[in-house]
């Protein structure tokens, strides 16, 4: 059997971990393979993050060799072969968005230079906290020595956002639906296209629009992508929280496509910009459409061609990035 695999999970006391540490104690996350975790935080969630230690002992899941809780990173991140970084600074009130991103981009730049110093020479970076994008690209500079291949943003909460959407307008279970895709930042200005997206039923494939119908481009431009842009905003306003669940299992997809391949599907990841073959700027980490191998090498998706109005988006969301790089940039100088 191969060796257990060692997962760092930043957050450990917060709410999305909650939900992920118990995800990935099911096992599956990694096939069978068993996982070495290490659950940080910081001192202030010491006692909380105790009692996740306790609740995932209590699981006594065949799946979790080992579960460490710290709040060193270096013990965190100690030979890390997957670092989920969750955990972040969340605006508090009265906080301006621009001292928000400042505080993460510290953060990140800090958890960067620990994982280059100690983590696996192959550790596959997910970062989830937000300004995700940003907080991913801190993160990769701080960490020279690492592939910069192996630094990631999450978006897959979206895509299944998205695909769910569209499962639901056209009737069908959402996994027949295909190659709906992010570009991006993980904001509002995110793009969410399903110009290529197909339901596929056995051997039958039709494209999402004839599906659709007619009034299904407005339907696209009007509901569904701004549905999409909104969700977590609706998921706040009735539930009085964040999404948690929902992106715990989006993490568990992302890491598990990254990590044993994604069988020939197409997915969202946001990953470093460097030889893009869709003209967006390099030296970003932006969402696109990829394809990953079994040992975990990804590609970015070919077909995907950019209209129009699907450019002038990207080159919206882009400028937002670029902005977000340079206010992260200034603060951690
Ligand atoms: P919580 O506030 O419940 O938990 C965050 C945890 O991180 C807290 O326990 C906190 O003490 C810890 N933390 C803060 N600074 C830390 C540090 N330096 N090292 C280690 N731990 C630290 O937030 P939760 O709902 O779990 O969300 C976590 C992050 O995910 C937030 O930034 C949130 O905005 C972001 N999200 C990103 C999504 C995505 O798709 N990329 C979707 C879900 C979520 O909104």
């Amino acid at each position: 059997a191969l060796p257990p695999l060692r997962v760092a999970i930043t957050g450990g006391a917060g709410q999305i971990a909650y939900s992920l540490v118990f995800m990935i104690a099911r096992g599956g996350v990694f096939g069978d393979r068993a996982v070495d975790l290490r659950l940080l935080d910081i001192e202030a969630a010491s006692d909380k993050l105790r009692a996740v230690g306790m609740e995932l002992q209590d699981v006594a899941s065949p799946f979790v060799l080992r579960c460490t809780c710290t709040t060193d990173p270096l013990e965190a991140f100690m030979d890390a072969d997957v670092a989920l970084l969750v955990g972040a600074r969340p605006r508090g009130p009265g906080m301006l968005r621009k001292d928000l991103l400042a505080a993460n981009a510290g953060i990140f730049k800090a958890q960067g230079a620990v994982l280059d110093e100690v983590a696996s020479r192959d550790c596959k970076v997910v970062v989830v906290g937000n300004p995700a994008n940003t907080n991913a690209l801190l993160c990769m500079r701080s960490a020279p020595s690492l592939p910069k291949r192996n630094f990631t943003a999450l978006t897959r909460l979206d895509q299944n956002r998205t695909a769910g959407m569209l499962a639901a307008k056209i009737g069908v279970p959402v996994s027949m639906i295909r190659n709906a895709v992010i570009w991006g930042n993980h904001s509002a200005t995110q793009v969410p296209m399903v110009t290529f997206a197909t339901v596929e039923e056995g051997r039958a494939v039709e494209t999402v629009a004839a599906r659709l119908g007619e009034g299904g481009e407005r339907w696209v431009s009007e509901e569904l992508v701004p549905g999409v842009q909104q969700r977590g905003k609706e998921v706040i306003a009735a539930r009085g929280a964040s999404s948690a669940a929902s992106a715990a299992s989006a993490i568990c997809d992302h890491i598990r496509d990254w990590v044993m391949g994604s069988d020939g599907r197409v997915v969202s990841m946001a990953v470093s910009s460097d030889g893009n073959p869709f003209g967006v700027r390099e030296g970003l980490i932006f969402s696109f459409p990829v394809v990953i191998e079994a040992g975990g090498a990804w590609r970015f998706a070919s077909g995907f061609t950019i209209d129009e109005a699907t450019r002038s988006a990207i080159e919206a969301t882009q400028s937002e990035l670029l902005e977000e790089r340079e206010a992260a940039l200034a603060a951690t100088a």
